[in-house]
């Protein structure tokens, strides 16, 4: 990947803990709420797959903190020998500032944005943890579910071609058509080299076999999974969160926070969706290693319809409540007709999320960005029965898709899967 336009500027540099103090001392806003002047304390907490994130807080006031977050021109989690064009902070800044326009209690303030830099200063969430670390710890968290459901709603209607007129939301879209690089790693990773032979891989035995015989060799599913890559190329419903799972959340019992939008695109309102369902699905086989009995387990499959209901009722409310936009102009469909449509455009939505979750599944099983979930229970074999679970569950729901009429149907099958014994 070759340098991008902006990309050569002099004035880039990669922050450390030592560069921080004076980067952040020239920015008063930052200054201001860390204390001019102060001591800092600063800590790299970048857990993530692609960048470095610090949280930097006074010395001596704690409660006086910010989260500064920088791309660096490569793949965190693969080293320096793997390009990645810095200029995706770009687009999380801008994702950022359009999201935090439409549900601004759900995503972090931005401070300050330094497109030269690739960095942002913002909002550091000290109350909160990351949604996968406290469901892998077996937390529940009464609002989350609700939370999602509305998130999704709003940022996905609200951009979508329903909602906007056509020349407003055409100029969005040009805000985020070249978020190339990371559009390209979603390509890869999500619905390419996972189903075949690849050297970037996980692998664990047992589990390569099995893919082997069941995911290379099985024509239909590449088939189906290569429908969903190209719908995640070529529709452009909606601007999408694009990395929404549960390690893109940050939650407490009463509060949400949907973080990390680099990845903002374009793309198909399912593609969210089905991604953050997968999350829960995993994290719900991760389980029955993790906890003795079924009550977490159960918990994690009730957020499911939970997140669809809110999603659902919220986008249709939105709906019903739009004026003219891009698609329709009054007079072209009846309240019948338009109430008819919007249930079979549900329907679509629900089928093809139960696709994209399918391939979540399956990328985050055996492709190289696995969730802690299950990559961290520490035994193979058993490590390996969940991932063969998650590939067989994958399969079927890829295979059944189409058979979704609502979401009780997936429920069903949600519900039949995660019944049967896996250890
Ligand atoms: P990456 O883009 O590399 O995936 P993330 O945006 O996911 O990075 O951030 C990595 C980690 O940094 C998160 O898992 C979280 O622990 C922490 N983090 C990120 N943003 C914030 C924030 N606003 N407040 C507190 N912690 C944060
Ligand atoms: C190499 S793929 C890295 C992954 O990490 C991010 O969180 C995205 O999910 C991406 O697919
Ligand atoms: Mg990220």
């Amino acid at each position: 990947m070759s340098a991008k336009p902006g990309e050569s500027g002099d004035a880039y540099r990669i922050l450390d803990r030592t560069s921080l103090p004076a980067y952040l001392a020239e920015i008063p806003a930052v200054s201001d709420l860390l204390g001019p002047g102060a001591e800092l304390d600063i800590q790299e907490i970048g857990d993530g797959n692609l960048n470095f994130v610090y949280r930097v807080s006074n010395s001596s006031d704690s409660s006086k903190s910010v989260i500064v977050k920088q791309a660096v021109p490569f793949l965190r989690m693969a080293g320096e020998d793997w390009p990645l064009a810095r200029d995706r902070m770009r687009f999380e800044i801008r994702a950022l500032s359009t999201q935090g326009e439409l549900v601004p209690n759900l995503v972090p303030k931005i401070y300050h944005a330094d497109e030269e830099m690739s960095t942002v200063v913002m909002q550091c969430l000290d109350d909160h943890i990351i949604l996968r670390i406290g469901m892998i710890e077996g937390v529940r968290y009464p609002l989350v579910a609700e939370h999602i459901g509305h998130f999704m709603a709003e940022t996905l209607f609200k951009t979508s071609a329903w909602s906007m007129g056509s020349i407003e939301r055409r100029e969005l879209m040009n805000q985020y058509t070249l978020n190339t690089d990371l559009c390209k790693l979603t390509e890869d990773f999500i619905f390419t080299f996972p189903y075949m032979v690849h050297e970037s891989n996980y692998s664990n035995p047992a589990t390569d076999q099995w893919a082997k015989e069941n995911i290379h060799t099985d024509y239909e599913y590449k088939r189906d999974v290569l429908i969903f890559k190209e719908l995640f190329v070529a529709k452009t419903e909606a601007l999408l969160h694009g990395d929404l799972h549960s390690g893109s959340i940050m939650v407490n019992q009463t509060e949400s926070y949907v973080i990390d939008p680099e990845f903002a695109f374009f793309g198909p309102i399912s593609f969210d969706v089905g991604k953050v369902i997968a999350n829960f699905l995993l994290c719900c086989t991760s389980h029955y290693h993790r906890s003795g009995g079924a009550e977490y387990r159960q918990w994690l499959l009730d957020q499911i319809p939970v997140i669809w209901n809110t999603f659902e009722s919220r986008f249709l409310a939105l709906w019903e409540q739009a004026g003219e936009s891009t698609m329709l102009a009054n007079g072209l469909l009846s309240d019948d007709e338009q109430s008819r449509f919007r249930s079979e455009f549900m329907m679509n939505v629900l089928r093809d999320a139960a696709g994209f979750a399918a391939c979540s599944m399956a990328r985050r099983t055996i492709g190289i960005a696995g969730v802690a979930d299950i990559r961290d229970i520490e035994d193979l074999e058993i490590r390996s029965k969940l991932e063969i679970f998650n590939l067989k569950f994958s399969k079927r729901l890829m295979a059944q898709r189409k058979t979704l009429k609502t979401f009780d149907d997936l429920a069903s099958l949600i519900h039949d899967n995660y019944s049967t014994p896996v250890l």
